[in-house]
């Protein structure tokens, strides 16, 4: 049942100046609560608190430091520093929102309550679930004593990004071996990407012909998309690396320099054991635990939201963006930058009692960097399965303009556009560039 209008002010508020919230015994209410403080949560809290005016619109994020993740990949290959994908959080968070430093445990929708760790309970009018895609270490066995050390990395976490560059230009010889696992992943292309900056190093490192190249992905497919994945295939082939499809890491054997791998599919459950000297890993992931626990999410977890107009299914005051929704796209913070307009547009017209017109089409994108100064800009429909290129050439080439656009352009784009809530997508650009 919702209690809002536009003109509504909060039945509590913060009653001092200080942006963190760190009473444990006052409930508070605001017209607006948003889970998380990624891409995802910070430019719909920008533009709505910018609309609504403080003291309305709340953001419930625990981390000190915002991460653009999209610059791991450069950074384990070598090419950004890792300070470069990092600002604090405070400098980031929007000047008109109450930023809540703890972190979402649970959520009462009937209620409109959302519960905090410590048990805090904060009401809202609208509620906006951005809390990204939860990265399941526990999912290999002996992957979290193994991560950073002897050789074993990953893209996947602020902890190790840094080892990987150190390990790829170390590699001596012997097998490379990179993973992909079953499960959705943010970034479906990262796994690969890594793999083509290492492969390169390795031949300026003059270790290329001690070196075996493998990817070992637990899906079908070298990418889910026809358009770049004969591409991609076709590059493997050329520079002599070896893809085995439906092959899942289960366990790595640190001790011994093992990686134990299974075969999914309908024929799966065979073991495969390879030695590794250099392992990358990127692990299952899934939705985040408080939210499948909760009335919010669909079966599989995510925030059950409606894929067109990002509204929940069954409590129409709740709306859902990015990793931990429940879109069938690819999860990226190129899919943010379209599914958040959607997101603003459709709850200010809930607030204004519309109708809700926004739609998000499945806009998602995978830079697919395969060396330096190469690049593949993926674009397309994970609704549709379909291409949508911005630019008028063949962006399943690779292309030194992409790994430029992608190397310098978009992290401005990120940072001060996407992150304040001005920067909506190439849909603008496509539509005048590439109008199909
Ligand atoms: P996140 O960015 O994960 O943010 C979620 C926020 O919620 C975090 O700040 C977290 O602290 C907070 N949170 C978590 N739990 C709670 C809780 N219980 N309560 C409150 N807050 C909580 N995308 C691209 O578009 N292009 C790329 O080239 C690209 N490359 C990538 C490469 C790598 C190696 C990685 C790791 C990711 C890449 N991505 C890329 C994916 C992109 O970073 C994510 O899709 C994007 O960050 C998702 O944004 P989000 O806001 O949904 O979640
Ligand atoms: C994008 O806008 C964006 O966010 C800033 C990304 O995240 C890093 C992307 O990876 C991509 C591809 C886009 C889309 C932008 C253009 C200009 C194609």
């Amino acid at each position: 049942m919702l209690r809002a209008s536009l003109g509504r002010l909060p039945t509590s508020r913060v009653p001092f100046s200080v942006r963190r919230y760190a009473s444990s015994s006052l409930n508070s209410s605001y017209k607006v609560v948003v889970i998380g403080g990624g891409p995802g949560g910070l430019s719909v809290s920008s533009t709505l608190s910018a609309i609504l005016g403080k003291n309305n619109v709340a953001v419930v994020e625990p981390s000190d430091v915002h991460y653009y993740q999209p610059l791991w990949t450069f950074v384990g290959g070598g090419l950004k520093s890792f300070d470069q994908s990092k600002r604090r959080m405070e400098d980031v968070m929007p000047k008109e929102v109450d930023w809540i430093q703890k972190a979402a445990a649970g959520f009462e929708p009937s209620s409109n309550v959302v519960i905090l760790a410590d048990g805090q309970k904060i009401s809202y009018d609208y509620l906006v679930v951005a809390a990204g895609i939860q990265v399941n270490w526990d999912g290999v066995k002996g992957l979290k004593e193994a991560l950073g050390k002897d050789c074993v990395t990953s893209n996947y976490s602020a902890d190790s990004v840094q080892r990987t560059w150190e390990f790829i230009n170390n590699f001596k010889g012997g097998n490379a071996i990179f993973t992909m696992p079953s499960t959705p992943i943010k970034c479906a292309g990262a796994p690969q990407k890594i793999m083509y900056l290492a492969e390169e190093q390795f031949r300026k490192n003059g270790v290329r012909d001690n070196a075996q190249v493998i990817y070992n992905t637990g899906i079908g497919k070298i990418f889910g998309i026809d358009k770049y994945a004969s591409t991609l295939s076709q590059i493997c082939q050329e520079r002599g690396i070896t893809v085995n499809t439906t092959t899942e890491l289960t366990e790595i054997r640190a001790d011994r320099r093992e990686a134990v791998f299974k075969k999914t599919g309908p024929n799966g459950s065979e073991e495969q054991v390879y030695d590794y000297d250099f392992l990358h890993v990127a692990p299952p992931m899934g939705a985040p635990d408080f939210i499948k626990k909760s009335p919010i999410a669909d079966k599989a977890g995510w925030v059950d939201v409606d894929a067109a107009t990002l509204q929940h299914t069954k409590y129409n005051n709740i709306f859902s963006l990015g990793d931990c929704s429940s879109c069938p796209t690819g999860k990226t913070a190129a899919a943010i930058t379209s599914e958040s307009q959607v997101v603003k547009q459709n709850l200010l017209s809930l607030m204004a009692g519309k109708e809700l017109v926004a739609k998000y089409d499945g806009y998602t994108s995978c830079p697919l960097v395969t060396g330096k100064n190469k690049l593949i800009l993926a674009e397309f429909s994970g609704y549709t399965a379909t291409p949508q290129e911005t630019f008028p050439v063949n962006q399943s080439a690779e292309r030194a303009s992409m790994y430029h656009l992608t190397s310098h352009v978009l992290p401005e784009l990120y940072w001060s556009g996407l992150l304040k809530g001005i920067w909506h997508g190439p849909g603008f650009f496509r539509n005048i560039l590439n109008p199909n």
